[in-house]
């Protein structure tokens, strides 16, 4: 089974490689307000066409994280709010880690009809949009996947593809603490540090360099906490006032959410995000034995089984109320 899933990789590697070299002009995307796993993997697919001097864009919805500025070739990636499309269209375009098209955003209007869809994913939700889909589930993120796009490929890892795909794995395991990470994640993970990139550095920059802005964000949220259901569950909550009174953006807010999780005996931790009026955005976390996907999907979201989000259509004291409802209900169900 497993040595199947690897030469499945191989041929759809061999084709990816094969439509990118013949590319005139690639858009390389990940989702809307991208994390780690995004960036770093976007930037290793782009080193790779840099290789063979393959004209690409890499443009994305949403705010990049101050954190993740140190990453090699950061600045080439555009925000479409301010994108001026110039030159020739796209004839190919590498999602990465995106489920489904529309997890992109506003970058959909540079996809035109004919453009080759390449989808690289490590989502179980993925819905297989490419013309050509490179899909590894088992992967505990797409920087996996990208690693082995590169060598597979037959090119070499730089120095700066080392640090950027370290990145992604770093990220999207949670530091190689999530149930995702497998002995291959820490193999790849080791090989990319012999590759040059920095463990030292690169986990300093994203998880202990803070503003002092941002640690007064963290500071206030905590004093917020509040627990329900025997402690069981934790709710964190922030809104606009907060953000203006610790002068800190949306993009401090991320990672946040695992703080929720973080107090002994609690099972299921939720961020609510003030989105404007009567729009919240919550986002939860389990204890892996814990799913609680199925929660977010009532309300029409998604993601993982431990870590998924979803958009309510009310004010935040409302969305508390019926949340914290159908948690309990998981919980006795499954206790
Ligand atoms: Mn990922």
């Amino acid at each position: 089974m497993k040595s199947k899933a690897v030469k499945k990789n191989k041929t759809v590697i061999k084709e990816i490689i094969k439509a990118l070299m013949k590319a005139k002009r690639v858009l390389i995307i990940g989702h809307a307000n991208p994390d780690g796993d995004s960036l770093g993997s976007q930037l290793g697919v782009a080193e790779l066409l840099d290789t063979k001097h393959i004209e690409y864009e890499i443009v994305n919805e949403g705010v990049i994280p101050g954190k993740y500025a140190f990453l090699p070739g950061i600045d080439r990636i555009r925000n479409i709010d301010n994108y001026q499309a110039k030159g020739s269209s796209f004839d190919t375009a590498v999602f990465i880690e995106c489920s489904n098209l529309e997890r992109i955003g506003n970058v959909q209007t540079l996809v035109n009809n004919g453009c080759k869809i390449i989808n690289i994913d490590h989502h179980q939700d993925n819905s297989n949009f490419g013309d050509i889909n490179f899909l590894d589930f088992e992967a505990a993120a797409a920087g996996e996947m990208v690693y082995e796009l590169i060598l597979d490929g037959g090119f070499e890892i730089s120095k700066n593809m080392a640090t950027n795909l370290y990145t992604a794995i770093l990220t999207d395991t949670g530091r190689f603490h999530y149930k995702s990470t497998t002995p291959k994640s820490m193999r790849v993970a080791a090989d990319l540090l012999d590759k040059g990139a920095s463990s030292s550095r690169i986990t300093d920059e994203i998880y202990y360099k803070q503003s002092i802005n941002s640690l007064a964000l963290t500071g206030a949220v905590l004093q917020g906490l509040e627990y329900f259901l025997d402690n069981r569950v934790c709710f964190m909550s922030i809104d606009n006032a907060l953000l203006e009174k610790t002068k800190t953006t949306k993009a401090d807010t991320d990672g946040l959410v695992n703080y929720a999780l973080r107090a002994e005996g609690v099972l299921v931790g939720v961020l609510f995000s003030d989105k404007g009026p009567g729009v919240t955005k919550a986002s939860f976390r389990s204890q892996n034995h814990i799913s609680i996907v199925d929660v977010a999907g009532k309300h029409g979201g998604g993601g993982h089984k431990n870590a998924c989000g979803c958009t309510l259509n009310m004010p935040v004291d409302e969305a508390q109320e019926i949340i914290v409802k159908e948690i309990e209900e998981l919980l006795d169900g499954a206790s």
